[in-house]
């Protein structure tokens, strides 16, 4: 069955219920003997979905019923608002709202880590573009006072926080004399956006649009701030990996991490996704001019990361976006897959 069709169905069967007696009362241990239809299974787990909690949203039993892939999240499509009216950065034209139309797909509901990027470029024996260039942008508390004299003029304009530092790349993200010791389950980093497509394709899978990427950090939302929504930190705890404390030289890390956190870290909405904010940047499929035809184009990048800070890249909100030309790479740039449904 498509998932539309069963998506049709499951609603159907939902919107029966929510109008009648469920039929909960009917789930007595004998009824729970194997069922033989698909339908069946649907309305007995819509009824313990109803049994338990009123207020949970479906999709957390439509998940259930659909084929799974491992790792992934079935994300439903429809016509759904992206963007925002409030725009805070005018010039990254998070403006206006609009709707978009998105068919059902899957999305990984993490950032690609470490370890599976390592399967990757064992098994075809590929080398990152920060590999063949030789040199990727480290952040600068990643480097010794010494260092930091050393590379004064390998800084970024505007962006005096920045260092390209030669020999790093996703083997030696926090440095040339670092490892991935310990950082198996981060996120992969120095990786640029052709790097990205390359790692989803060998994996069956392709990068989300960014329609596709919004609408599932929306998490079935409309209108909020943030995956879960509009507060930042609800019931005071910590959502998402971002930077606390005075930007660029105080990071108080009071989210616990100073860098990348575990990709399985901070689950943030109702389509089990992680770290859709915050943690690292992500790449999308999509160009950041329409028709740009030059040979290394910008593409749009989502979600903000660990460096982030309200003072001055308030830029891990679900609307927000920005961009950097398909070959570029750094360590607070990865990806996620996602895949047709
Ligand atoms: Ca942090
Ligand atoms: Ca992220």
């Amino acid at each position: 069955m498509s998932h539309l069709k069963s998506a049709i169905l499951l609603l159907a069967v939902i919107s029966h219920y929510a109008s009648a007696d469920c039929g909960c009362n009917k789930l007595d241990r004998d009824a729970a003997a194997p069922k033989t239809t698909r339908q069946e299974q649907t309305e007995q787990q819509v009824c313990q979905q109803q049994t338990h909690n009123k207020n949970k949203h479906y999709r957390d039993y439509y998940a259930e019923l659909e084929p799974e892939i491992e790792g992934m999240s079935l994300i439903p499509g429809g016509s759904l608002h992206i963007g925002t009216n409030e725009p805070h950065f005018e010039a990254d034209h998070e403006s206006p709202e609009r709707v978009v139309k998105v068919q059902d797909f899957y999305l990984d509901k993490h950032e690609v880590s470490n370890a599976n990027f390592a399967k990757f470029t064992e098994q075809i024996n590929y080398k990152t573009e920060a590999e063949r260039f030789g040199d990727s942008f480290l952040f600068k508390t990643l480097l010794t006072p010494e260092q930091q004299t050393e590379l004064e003029d390998y800084r970024v304009v505007n962006a005096l926080w920045w260092y390209k530092v030669k020999g790093v790349s996703w083997r030696k993200p926090n440095g040339i004399n670092s490892n991935l010791q310990g950082l198996e389950q981060h996120p992969v980093v120095h990786v640029s956006w052709r790097d990205a497509v390359a790692y989803c394709t060998w994996a069956g899978k392709r990068l989300p649009s960014e329609s596709e990427w919004e609408v599932a950090c929306r998490g079935g939302k409309q209108r909020k701030l943030y995956p879960w929504g509009n507060k930042l930190m609800p019931k005071d705890q910590h959502w998402l990996n971002i930077w606390q404390g005075e930007f660029p030289d105080g990071n108080t890390q009071q989210d616990g991490y100073q860098f990348t956190c575990p990709v399985n870290e901070f689950r943030q909405n109702n389509y089990d996704l992680y770290n859709m904010v915050g943690n690292v940047w992500e790449w999308t499929a999509d160009l950041w001019q329409a028709g740009d035809t030059s040979e290394s184009p910008a593409r749009v990048k989502k979600g903000g990361s660990y460096l982030c800070h309200k003072s001055y890249c308030y830029r891990y909100r679900c609307a927000a976006r920005s961009q950097n030309t398909e070959d570029s790479s750094a360590g607070n740039l990865g990806f996620r897959c996602a895949k047709n449904a």
